[in-house]
């Protein structure tokens, strides 16, 4: 490795570090389209919530009248992060503008925004940021890059505008640029500016990357910075910090680079009134550590609704996932990808932290022995107890697995984490 490029790598692993120790994250959708909620003109419109303007081709004008209902008086940012909080989350990522380009901050660059364009008046991104500062937790902006329904020279709205006359690189320059400036400068640190979808060119992604550096070094840039041929398909960090994977994918085994999954608690971002498929708290526990096992963090979605509230089955999932961490949480945060080679239909996944290796048990052997298996033969165990009582359990070794005797019941269905410590 050459000089500069240890630099690089020195510079990349102090921005990096609050977040590999963080490991779980909420990410919020929140916008216009929190408002009518996946129903357009009285029907149902399929997809994601935060897509009804593209999936229902509303037009800007009329989309724009949206604003003037949007006033989300049960809106509590202290609430927001308490929920995030109380789950064991350590970051919050907020849309700050989505790709129907309503901004949910003040902004010098266009009217169309909560402060201007709203009875709320308010900006909501400032409260956030003063909660988030008490609360220990850190706070990042989303903001669509590429896609812009509302802006003449964005992308990716064609029933209104005529493509062939779009300036793409003026938008990025004139208005992109700016707005990031606001939300780096007047929010105190950000976290992570979490770009979405791709930009199109190399050029434009090296020339956001480096202003998004020059205003705040130590902000974190998302994976979906790079241009497609970059994003698509291979793991690679490019532009960005880290890797950000697809929508609610999980790679089959570890990636040795930093890397994310954005998650759905359902099966929309934006809330949707009538998307009840909510995953069950232990899928949620069990996907944490999966994509922990892995050596990845996991970015799991709120879709609060156009009043300013988390919707309820929500915030439950989140208080026993919660609930779970407060016991377990030593087995997450912090942790590497498992040293040990597991795989998929093995009943259990392996977090490691110095030492200490978290065996998390997701199906329990109920002949009273669990067999764990791949170990090398220099990784000599010492010691085997049950991380929530500390009680220790016998084991044996053969050449390259650990039998453990375990009782017949799991001490937690969900996951049961087992400490093994290592010489
Ligand atoms: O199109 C967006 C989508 O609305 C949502 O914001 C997700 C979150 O990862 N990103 C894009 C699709 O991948």
């Amino acid at each position: 490795m050459d000089n500069l490029n240890e630099e690089f790598e020195e510079e990349h692993n102090q921005r990096m570090s609050w977040w590999r120790e963080a490991r779980f994250g909420m990410f919020i959708h929140w916008g216009l389209y929190s408002l009518p909620a996946g129903v357009w003109k009285g029907k149902n419109i399929p997809g994601i919530g935060e897509w009804i303007m593209y999936n229902a081709k509303i037009p800007a004008k009329e989309y724009e009248q949206l604003a003037k209902n949007f006033n989300p008086i049960k809106f509590n940012a202290r609430k927001w992060v308490k929920v995030a909080k109380d789950a064991g989350m350590k970051y919050i990522v907020i849309t700050a503008k989505h790709h129907d380009g309503f901004c949910m901050f003040d902004s010098e660059y266009t009217d169309y925004n909560i402060v201007k364009a709203t009875p709320f008046k308010k900006d909501p991104l400032k409260e956030l940021a003063e909660a988030c500062k008490e609360e220990g937790i850190r706070l990042g902006f989303y903001y669509s890059q590429t896609i812009d329904w509302h802006h003449p020279n964005g992308m990716g709205n064609e029933w209104d505008y005529d493509v062939r006359k779009k300036d793409f690189t003026e938008y990025i320059r004139e208005y992109v640029k700016p707005q990031l400036k606001e939300l780096l400068t007047n929010y105190g640190q950000v976290a992570v500016i979490w770009f979405d979808i791709f930009t199109p060119t190399p050029e434009l992604a090296r020339e956001l990357k480096e202003w998004v550096r020059s205003i705040s070094p130590s902000t974190i840039i998302s994976g979906r910075i790079n241009p497609p041929l970059i994003h698509h398909g291979l793991y690679i960090r490019g532009f960005g910090d880290y890797i950000e994977l697809g929508d609610n994918q999980i790679p089959e085994t570890k990636i040795e680079d930093d890397w994310e999954t954005p998650a759905t608690l359902n099966d929309t971002w934006g809330y949707k009134s009538y998307d009840h498929n909510w995953k069950s708290p232990g899928r949620v526990i069990q996907l944490l550590v999966d994509i922990t096992s892995k050596g990845g963090n996991y970015l799991l979605n709120v879709g609060p609704t156009a009043e300013g509230e988390i919707p309820e089955p929500s915030k439950k999932i989140l208080e026993e996932v919660g609930r779970w961490m407060k016991v377990n949480g030593e087995s997450i945060y912090g942790t590497q990808a498992s040293p040990i080679n597991v795989t998929q239909d093995m009943p259990y996944r392996i977090t490691k932290k110095d030492r200490k290796l978290y065996l998390h048990v997701f199906g329990w052997p109920h002949y009273g022995e669990l067999n764990v298996l791949g170990l090398k033969e220099d990784q000599k165990v010492t010691k085997a107890y049950f991380l929530v009582d500390k009680k220790e359990l016998n084991f044996k070794r053969t050449d390259s697995s650990l039998i453990l005797s375990i009782p017949e019941k799991p001490l937690d269905p969900i996951d049961t984490v087992i400490v093994l410590e290592t010489a």
